[in-house]
């Protein structure tokens, strides 16, 4: 006889199919997504079917955490941080959810049971390469940190279509093609369309008086771009807490093409459409001159007005007056991309909310902080008056009301100082006029910094020196971290591994605990359990070069490896003069005694920077030259490895021995690979430059190779007159590489490939290769030293990794909540999924619910 049903219900508890951990409830709900989601039978499910029903699996599994994490900041008034970035390069979100989640092992064994390839369906993966490099990667990092913290954060966006082109090589050249990074759907975001604002461009202004007699003006617009936006979970380390990334894309609003369409225009309405959607089509790649991209301009207007709208969309779920807006919410500018905001936030609180200038710009400099990322000068954004005022012709009117209130205080504390006001002023009138961008994100916030020690200190001396001495206060330095989830436990299992059996697993949040490490530096079979680990991840790099590349490389030599943009003032030519001078000695002589080793290069150059290309072309031809010269018998190899992303990283900072940090000093703000590279135990090899001299404070001096000029040295060389022509008649080994590359000799003969290459440096030598060469070429000498005594490099191998503690992003979350934002962390409570039983519609009117729908979209 069966029991009556209610008995049932009791007795057995079932495992939810989109909560549940255990085995058999994880393989029930993979093989359910490929049926109900994907729509296949295994019988006909490709990879990425499998892939997807993989990642809905995970997915279930957070979802619960990310609505608590909403819910719990919808219904109390805790701040939140909002990190604006027209960039974030979060790559692949599968491994880093299974580890956040700490349920890595176990999905892994349920997709194993299933009879799938579990590293097969993890690398179908496409990864979101919505950022160029360090920039945007500094945004995901910090994004995990901020949920690891239990920060209660946004990260606001643009959803491009195409994210950073695919690099392929062809005949040792860059060839781009377009990212279709959304071909097969990317199960991680969720489309709100419910919750979609109204962006207006162009038109013009009207003043008007309102019913109180007040001066109002009032912005009439020529087009209207929708921004819908994509949410994405970004779940903390082990905690509850899953923050959002809120990513907008643009559609056309449909009103207007119902306009247009009533007149009987149809194309023109539909070329409304695609001219609304053009907006978040594509990534610009940097290092490009933008000034004149008025695409560019959209794009970041658009994204900013999005997301300051949200946070006034929140701000008024929570609160009934704006006047505690900057207590709601602290917003950070990611470079000066996201600076149009000052003027936004002004434009929404004065024209939109009524609220009076003098309080308008208080919320707003409250609201506001600057991180600067770069001392470029060419890569400091301006905006063309002209091009300005006709996209945004109501926020160059309230620039020009904020920069002559603004000049009005400069000329108080410097009265008849007409160059430094012009210096100061936010729009540069030298020739044709423009609008300096980080003045206007200066100006407009409290808080102003740079990413590492010496960045800041050249910010407040040179590229922002009148800021600095006008307002000292706002400025400090915030040295970039990054996250050791993905960048060790993730992307290096074994390495972690080891450490988890020696201290625990506590490093993982609080990571300088790593130096608890140092006692076992001299124990002997630990060192040798080091070593292995390295040497297994060496031979699985080369295992993956020689099945994609096809190139046998050595796993016994050093790997030395140089991954980043390919620039000028990173110098990845540096290093390739050096490779020229290792050929040389063995060309001279056959039978030297050199240290095997293994160059290892990948990047992407910005598709109209000649140079940088011409730079990966000269990598290629040497490669071709050395890994094919019998006499160097297979003791150098060079591979420029294609398409560096973040997947690929990953893969490459474990293996590496050697990490090459090699910028002109004073050019690179910060480096993060730099810190990838050091916390997997590689050596650095690099100049006094950007984070590179914390490192080496940190790991000690005996354990990083310094070379080249210090900035002081570079800034007193250019002003005594540099001439790169000296050192080439000066050093007979510089002259030989240079000589051989002039001659063809890489290039079949053909003396003019190379040319603008080796003219720039004879002629300009911009970066000061020649001045640092033979600096360079000694202290690869040490490096070789080091590595023939295997045991003294394992040592240093060893203190460079336990001794990154600072590096972690999780440190420099902290920091910024304590001394820019003021945000403190906030526990979420895991309320159990409950079904709604008895009566969904009535519990979507509860309050809690009216709450979400603020966030979620209002229904109203
Ligand atoms: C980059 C710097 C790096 C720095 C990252 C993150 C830009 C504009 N700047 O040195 O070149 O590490 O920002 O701060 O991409």
């Amino acid at each position: 006889m069966n029991p009556p049903v209610e008995t049932l219900q009791q007795t057995i508890k079932v495992e939810d199919d989109r909560t549940g951990l255990s085995l058999e409830t994880l393989k029930r709900a993979i093989a359910d997504n490929l049926f109900y989601i994907q729509g296949k039978y295994p019988a006909i499910a490709t990879k990425n079917d499998f892939y997807m029903a993989l990642a809905y699996t995970v997915r279930d599994r957070l979802l619960q955490r990310w609505l608590n994490t909403t819910e719990t900041y919808l219904k109390s008034k805790v701040k939140v941080v909002c990190y604006l970035s027209a960039e974030f390069l979060m790559g692949p979100h599968l491994s880093n959810n299974l580890v956040n989640l700490g349920i890595y092992d176990q999905v892994r064994r349920a997709v194993e049971e299933s009879g799938l390839d579990f590293v097969e369906l993890r690398e179908q993966e496409e990864e979101p390469g919505l950022g160029n490099g360090g920039l945007g990667r500094l945004a995901a990092c910090y994004m995990d940190s901020l949920a690891s913290l239990e920060i209660p954060a946004i990260g606001y966006g643009i959803r491009y279509e195409f994210g950073i082109f695919d690099q392929e090589i062809r005949d040792g050249w860059q060839i781009e093609i377009t990212d279709k990074w959304l071909r097969y759907g990317n199960p991680w975001e969720i489309e709100r369309p419910e919750a979609s604002i109204d962006v207006k461009f162009g038109g013009y202004t009207q003043a008007y008086n309102d019913e109180n007699g007040h001066y109002r003006v009032r912005w009439i617009p020529d087009i209207i771009v929708k921004g819908v936006p994509y949410d994405t979970p970004i779940l903390g380390y082990k905690v509850n807490t899953a923050n959002t990334l809120r990513l907008w894309k643009a559609e056309a609003p449909e009103s207007f093409e119902f306009e247009a369409f009533n007149v009987g225009d149809y194309y023109g309405a539909v070329n409304e459409k695609v001219v609304a959607e053009n907006i978040t089509k594509v990534l610009y790649p940097n290092d490009e001159p933008i000034q004149g991209k008025q695409l560019r301009l959209q794009q970041q207007y658009f994204f900013v007005s999005c997301s300051l709208q949200d946070m006034i969309r929140l701000h008024l779920h929570r609160q009934d007056s704006l006047d505690n807006f900057h207590e709601s919410f602290a917003v950070q500018l990611n470079d000066t991309h996201p600076a149009i905001g000052v003027a936004e936030l002004m434009r929404l609180l004065v024209d939109e909310h009524q609220i009076d200038w003098d309080r308008a710009w208080q919320i707003t400099q409250n609201t506001f902080a600057y991180t600067n990322h770069t001392l470029l000068p060419e890569a400091l954004e301006k905006w063309p008056l002209s091009l300005f005022g006709r996209l945004l012709p109501r926020h160059l009117q309230i620039i020009y009301e904020i920069n002559q209130r603004f000049l009005g205080q400069v000329r108080a504390k410097y009265p008849d100082d007409h160059q430094r006001i012009a210096r100061l002023s936010l729009i540069d009138e030298s020739g044709e006029k423009y609008i300096r961008m980080a003045h206007l994100a200066s100006v407009g916030s409290h808080a102003i910094n740079g990413v590492a020690a010496l960045h800041t200190k050249l910010l407040q001396q040179d590229v922002l020196r009148d800021f600095y001495e006008l307002w000292p206060e706002k400025f400090t330095n915030k040295t970039n971290g990054v996250t050791p989830r993905r960048w060790i436990v993730v992307s290096n299992p074994k390495l972690a591994e080891l450490i988890n059996r020696k201290i625990g697993t506590n490093w993982i949040k609080h990571l300088e605990e790593l130096k608890q490490l140092e006692a076992f530096v001299e124990d002997a079979e630990f060192r040798q359990q080091w070593r292995q680990i390295k040497q297994d991840i060496k031979r699985d790099l080369a295992e993956y070069v020689k099945k994609n590349h096809a190139i046998d490389i050595n796993p016994q030599s050093l790997f030395d490896v140089q991954v980043k943009r390919i620039h000028e003032y990173k110098r990845q030519h540096l290093n390739a003069l050096y490779i020229i001078t290792l050929y040389n000695q063995i060309k001279q002589n056959p039978n030297i005694d050199v240290v095997p080793r293994t160059f290892i290069f990948g990047g992407k150059a910005a598709p109209g920077y000649f140079m940088a290309k011409l730079i990966i072309k000269l990598i290629n031809s040497v490669a071709q030259v050395v890994n094919n010269d019998p006499d160097v018998r297979e003791r150098l190899k060079v591979v420029f490895l294609p398409d560096y992303n973040v997947r690929f990283g990953q893969r490459v900072y474990p293996a590496a021995d050697l990490s090459e940090q090699i910028s002109t000093a004073g050019k690179e703000a910060s480096g993060t690979g730099n810190m990838k590279f050091s916390m997997n135990g590689a050596l650095t090899i690099g100049t006094l430059d950007g984070a590179n001299i914390e490192i080496r404070e940190e790991v000690g001096a005996e354990n990083f190779f310094l070379f080249g000029l210090t900035t002081p040295e570079v800034y007193a060389l250019k002003a005594k007159g540099y001439n790169p022509w000296d050192y080439y008649h000066a050093n007979s080994q510089l002259k030989t590489v240079i000589d051989l590359i002039s001659s063809g000799f890489f290039s079949h003969g053909d003396t003019n490939l190379f040319r603008p290459l080796v003219d720039s440096l004879l002629y300009h030598d911009q970066y000061m290769l020649f001045a640092d060469y033979q600096s360079y070429v000694d202290c690869q000498e040490q490096v070789n030293q080091a590595y023939r005594d295997e045991e003294k490099w394992t040592r240093m191998s060893i203190l460079n990794a336990v001794r990154m503690g600072k590096f972690s992003s999780d440190r420099a979350i902290r920091e910024y909540c304590q001394e820019i934002w003021n945000a403190q962390p906030v526990n979420v409570e895991m309320q159990e999924y409950v079904q709604p039983k008895p009566d969904m519609g009535k519990e979507a009117q509860s309050v809690a619910a009216q709450a979400s729908q603020a966030w979620l979209g209002a229904k109203t």
